[in-house]
Formats: structure tokens, sequence, C-alpha cells
């Protein structure tokens, strides 16, 4: 059975969570626990994926995929239930790309304002990621109307998962405010079996390898 390297803190893992359970795929994958650290590259998983990072996956073969993106295509092209992920439309996979670019910005940002020791940490850089999480949560806001016309797919899921790692980190950020479009439409995509199966939580961090 495929093994997924996986975190239940980590927005790309759950991007795939939610594919796999989209899928129909969840119970045909196993998951380990992998802790990694932007500091403290991780030995065990770098022999099978140099980047050490997760999502990866070891597929029975022996073949390794990453990042969220492949092993959410893979997903759509191992099973043929649930909404087709990846349909010809590029705005699925543009869609894809600002919800994962959204990610990018608050990873960088959760580092950049808890993580790294305070004499380290730049005030105008958390005033870049302010402004970027603002203008992409606002650009959203007006392309509602777009992300209803069409069905699910890999736009709406990357979109949303971003959107509830916002609620999980950055609650204080309040993005719902002045948004009342988006904040309905996530509504609805948190009420996706898929997504309510697949919650962020702070398990406790298992020893580095
Ligand atoms: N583009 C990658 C990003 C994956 C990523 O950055 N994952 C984080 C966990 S949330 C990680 O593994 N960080 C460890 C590191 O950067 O060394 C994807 O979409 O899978």
């Amino acid at each position: 059975m495929p093994l997924l390297h996986w975190s239940p803190r980590s927005p790309y893992v759950r991007k795939v969570m939610v594919a796999l359970h989209e899928k129909g795929l969840a119970g045909s994958v196993r998951t380990v626990r992998t802790h990694a650290d932007p500091m403290i590259p991780h030995e065990g998983l770098m022999a099978v994926n140099p980047l050490s990072k997760i999502p990866t996956l070891e597929l029975d073969d022996g073949s390794v995929l990453f990042d969220s993106h492949v092993i959410c295509r893979w997903a759509d092209r191992t099973s043929v239930s649930g909404p087709h992920l990846f349909p010809e439309n590029p705005m699925a996979e543009r869609d894809e790309a600002l919800g994962t670019g959204l990610l990018d910005i608050a990873l960088p940002w959760l580092v950049e304002t808890r993580l790294r020791p305070e004499a380290q940490r730049s005030a105008e850089l958390a005033a870049v990621y302010r402004t970027k999480m603002n203008r992409v949560t606002d650009w959203l806001e007006g392309h509602v109307p777009a992300l209803e016309a069409r069905p699910f797919d890999i736009g709406h899921l990357s979109i949303g998962v971003a959107l509830s790692y916002l609620d999980f980190r950055f609650d204080a950020e309040n993005w719902r405010a002045g948004r009342p479009k988006l904040a309905e439409w996530h509504a609805g995509f948190a009420a996706r079996p898929s997504v309510d199966a697949t919650t962020f939580r702070d398990d406790p961090r298992p020893q580095a390898a």
C-alpha cells in the first residue's frame, strides 16, 4: 500500500488528504507522521525526497512522488470516482496555484512572526506578507462567482485548504471581515466530508530522525 509522509499541521499535506478522500482513496494509502522542519533536514525523509518536504508519497513499485500538486494529480489519475480534480480548464490549475501561493505566503509569515528567535524577526517582511494575504483574499472575494460557476476541482480544493489554514494559524487576521461572499463560499467548502475528515491539529511532534 502506498505510504504518505504526513502531518496534521501541514496545509500541503491536507491538500493531498482532501484529494484522497474526494477520490475514494483515503483507505488505500497508509500515513506515517513525519516532522519536516525547515531548519533541520530530515535524513530519513531525504532518503526518498532530497527536498526533505512533506507531502511525499512512496508507491508500491518503489517510486516516489512529491509535491502536493503531483500527488493530487496522481490521485485523480488513479481513481475515476469522485470529482475530476484536473479538468481541461486551465483555470482549475491557475486557482490551484493561487491557493498554494497563499500558503507560500502564510508559511514564511508564520516563521517570521512566531518561530524565528525574536531578535531576528523582521516587521517589514511580516508587513509584506500581510499585504499579499489581503490582496489575495480581496481578489478571491471578487472571484467567487467564477468559482461557483464550475464543478469542484483542484482550484477549489487548494483555495479552500489555504483559507482553512489562515483560520488555523492566522485567526486574528480575520480574513472574513469585508469578504462576505468568500466567507459563505468557504462555509460550503468546510462542510464537505473530505474537509471535515482532515482537520488541522497541533499534535505532539515526533522525535527527529
Ligand atoms: N510545494 C510543496 C511545499 C511542501 C512544503 O513546503 N511542506 C512543508 C511542510 S508544511 C515542509 O515540508 N517543510 C520542510 C522544509 O521546508 O524543509 C508542496 O506543494 O507539496
